[in-house]
């Protein structure tokens, strides 16, 4: 694979910012959606429930992924830790797959309105990945499954290439440690290709991670252990990332490092949830988080979805 150029890493940059932004927007918003008007308390849902923290690293993990393996209709995205649900949501609601099996998630200003209005909501989205979730087959709510969960996926299938992103408090989790030992086991030219990536943001909740206070060298001999070849990414650095994707590597092993709640009000311990817990009644917190919206450039990164949208609605003739 080719090195990546210049519009391409902003293109991969443009979509993490799209989805940081939806994911903020699904967590607090239930009006003003693109804030065309000044952020007021009406336009804050009036129970905020969800998870932050992990959905930067998310997103960044999906995008880089996705430029590469975009066109392999046997590429598939396993994802641990499920609480990221905004951040999973917002890509399957971009990418057209979450109206496939919700008529009324289209890409466009009103199917924007119903991802944020109805997540965590009553009758609407869960908060965590669930089997509503296209694609799903395990309830999110419950850490540790999703390397195990791959390497069954990639049984009998070698046309298969599979991305697992591993939390580093799931890392914790007997399953996910243990299920490092499926590459001995499953490493054959009969089974699909895993790619695993721990994301390493520091913090389980709200406390250090133990694979936080490993140092490179421990978490590179753990991982060789296992049969792997450890490669650092750092999260933010795209062109490094594109580089490591491309990279012919054998059983590569990502350990992609973001910060907790990265692009957020507050980082670490304090991002895992909610990191505004008042800004319905509170006005400095109402300030923060418009600014913090605000931050992304929503007009300007949703004009082109909207307008690439309505164009492959034109081109396709297709219903979307
Ligand atoms: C088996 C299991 N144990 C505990 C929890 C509770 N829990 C929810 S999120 C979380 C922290 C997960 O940390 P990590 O995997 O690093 O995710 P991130 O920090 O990126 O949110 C824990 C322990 C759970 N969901 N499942």
């Amino acid at each position: 694979m080719g090195a990546v150029g210049i519009a391409e890493i902003e293109k991969i940059e443009k979509r993490i910012r799209l989805c940081d932004y939806l994911s903020v927007a699904q967590l607090f918003l239930k009006n003003n959606f693109l804030l065309e008007r000044e952020l007021s308390f009406d336009d804050i849902k009036p129970r905020l429930l969800g998870h932050w923290g992990t959905c930067h690293g998310i997103n960044v993990a999906y995008a880089n992924l996705k430029s590469v393996y975009s066109e392999d209709p046997n590429y598939s995205f396993v994802l641990g830790p499920g609480h990221g649900f905004p951040a999973l949501n917002a890509n399957l609601w971009l990418d057209h797959k979450l109206e496939k099996v919700d008529s009324k998630a289209t890409v466009d200003l009103a199917g924007l309105e119903y991802l944020c209005k109805e997540f965590s909501w009553p009758d609407g989205f869960p908060s965590h990945a669930s089997p509503f979730t296209p694609g799903i087959i395990t309830e999110g709510g419950e850490l540790g499954y999703a390397l195990a969960n791959a390497y069954g996926l990639s049984l009998g299938h070698p046309e298969k290439t599979i991305a697992v992103l591993i939390g580093d408090g799931e890392l914790e989790t007997a399953t996910a440690l243990d299920s490092l030992n499926l590459h001995n086991l499953f490493d054959s030219a009969k089974n699909g290709k895993i790619i695993p990536f721990l994301h390493l943001n520091g913090y389980k909740i709200s406390a250090p991670s133990i694979y936080a206070r490993k140092s490179e060298r421990e978490i590179n001999e753990l991982i060789r252990g296992f049969g792997f070849t450890p490669r650092w990414i750092q999260g933010d650095d795209t062109e490094d990332f594109q580089t490591a994707l491309r990279e012919e590597t054998a059983a590569p092993f990502y350990i992609m490092q973001t910060e907790k709640g990265e692009g957020g009000p507050n980082a670490h311990h304090e991002a895992h949830q909610i990191p505004l817990k008042n800004p319905k009644t509170d006005g400095e917190e109402l300030k923060t988080l418009a600014e913090w919206l605000e931050s992304y450039q929503p007009r300007e990164l949703f004009q082109d979805v909207f307008q690439a949208a309505t164009t492959l609605n034109y081109d396709s003739g297709e219903q979307i």
